[in-house]
């Protein structure tokens, strides 16, 4: 009998397509965040914060990736940020292919970095790529200290983890040095920066890390 492993199969399609549009993204000389995380966790707010700090030196657009609505997206255009937004009915990420159809529609050109946000959901997003050029992922501390332990996949990918609603501790009993240390025990080399969204604490510092990042490009 002759099993054909369909999954390793649209995984390697998507590696293909994600390669395309890393091409592309390069022709355009953009750099690109592909932002994931657990819906609620805070990546909209987030964009929301970077954008208004960075918008007055850098050109950004934003690819917003939600099951319905344009909510997001219009978050970000209220910004005066051109964002497109997919809407994945009942998938429950981004794949390389929505991004390369987006940019049918959606016009990169003149832009010096593109956000992604991608479907909230703390598991599948980490297995598709999409030709970005850094993951980053958000991650609310209030969702629990274990839930690195518990969910290592996208911990293990990414390259930083913004621990947001650090202003919400105090209510929620969650310890951040267990929270951290379980981080670092799934991905040792991963950027760790705590932040608030509701106080700005370390917004900069994410902000100074991010910037240091584009320009090491
Ligand atoms: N207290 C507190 N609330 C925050 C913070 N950051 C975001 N929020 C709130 O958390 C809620 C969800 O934030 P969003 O930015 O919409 O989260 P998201 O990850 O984009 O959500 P989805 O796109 O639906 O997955 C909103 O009510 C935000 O105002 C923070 O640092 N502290
Ligand atoms: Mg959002």
């Amino acid at each position: 009998m002759h099993i054909i492993d369909v999954n390793s199969q649209i995984l390697k399609e998507n590696s293909r397509l994600a390669e395309e549009n890393k091409k592309l993204f390069a022709k355009y000389d953009l750099h690109v965040t592909n932002f994931m995380s657990a819906p609620g966790a805070g990546k909209t707010t987030v964009l929301e914060e970077t954008i208004k700090r960075i918008s007055s030196k850098y050109k950004i657009s934003v690819i917003e990736g939600d099951l319905r609505t344009s909510i997001d997206s219009e978050r970000i255009e209220a910004l005066n940020i051109p964002s497109y937004q997919i809407t994945t009915g009942t998938v429950c990420h981004l794949d390389a292919r929505m991004i390369h159809n987006a940019l049918h529609d959606f016009k990169l050109e003149g832009s010096d970095l593109l956000f992604i946000e991608n479907v909230g959901n703390l598991v599948c997003p980490a297995d598709f790529e999409l030709g970005e050029d850094l993951k980053a992922m958000v991650f609310s501390v209030v969702e629990g200290a274990e839930k690195p332990k518990k969910y290592p996949v996208m911990f293990h990918s990414v390259e930083v983890v913004l621990l947001n609603k650090i202003d919400l501790i105090p209510y929620s009993g969650v310890s951040l040095e267990e929270l951290i240390s379980n981080v670092k025990e799934v991905n040792p080399s991963a950027k760790i920066f705590p932040i608030s969204c509701r106080t700005g604490e370390g917004i900069d510092e994410w902000i100074d890390w991010f910037i240091g990042k584009i320009n090491s490009k």
